[in-house]
């Protein structure tokens, strides 16, 4: 198993837009394994393989109390959206100590691949389905900062920039 570095905002290959998996081999189980350790490392409940810099449509995720249920999600298609949506306060390992409030829907269906490559239904709530939805933003190359403000998207940017630069003194 690997720990894999996090890309952090305002990296231009967070923007990239990620390729379907062509099949769920050995490789992409390794992947999904790494993806993991590393999101268990960070202390997230998710991780898009774009964050750790692989433009490859692979998203895992954990939002049980005992961090013991493992979601992984190959090729996800949104099959079903509910009619509501809520603001909720979202943070992201690419933006780290930022956290602000983002429009998403309450309850999404996801058709998507498990790590054997078996085809499967979800169907997601609360902040499951928030966290499905930020996921794959990041395989679209989007990154939650860009629903907010351009104020507050620049403060963001600017801050980010200053840590990094601080960081490789
Ligand atoms: O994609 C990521 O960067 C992971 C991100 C997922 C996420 C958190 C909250 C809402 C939507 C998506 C994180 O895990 S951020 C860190 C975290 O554990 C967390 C932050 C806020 C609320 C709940 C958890
Ligand atoms: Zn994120």
């Amino acid at each position: 198993m690997a720990l894999l570095p996090i890309l952090c905002y305002p990296d231009p290959k967070l923007h990239k837009v990620a390729k379907p998996v062509a099949v769920v081999d050995e490789r992409v189980q390794t992947l999904v394994r790494d993806m993991l350790e590393t999101m268990y490392e960070a202390k997230g409940i998710g991780l898009a393989a774009t964050q750790i810099d692989v433009h490859e449509r692979v998203i895992v995720i954990d939002v049980s109390e005992e961090r013991d249920q493992p979601l992984v999600l190959i090729n996800p298609e949104i099959v079903w959206t509910s009619p509501t949506k809520h603001l909720n306060e979202e943070g992201c390992l690419s933006v780290p100590g930022i956290y602000d409030g983002v429009e998403r829907f309450d309850a999404v269906h996801v058709q998507a691949l498990d790590g054997q490559g078996q085809s499967r239904t979800i169907e997601a709530e609360e902040l499951l389905a928030v966290c499905i939805q930020h996921e794959m933003d990041h395989l679209m190359g989007k990154v939650f900062v860009e629903y907010l403000s351009p104020l507050k998207r620049n403060r963001i940017k600017t801050k980010m920039l200053k840590a990094l630069r601080e960081e490789s003194r």
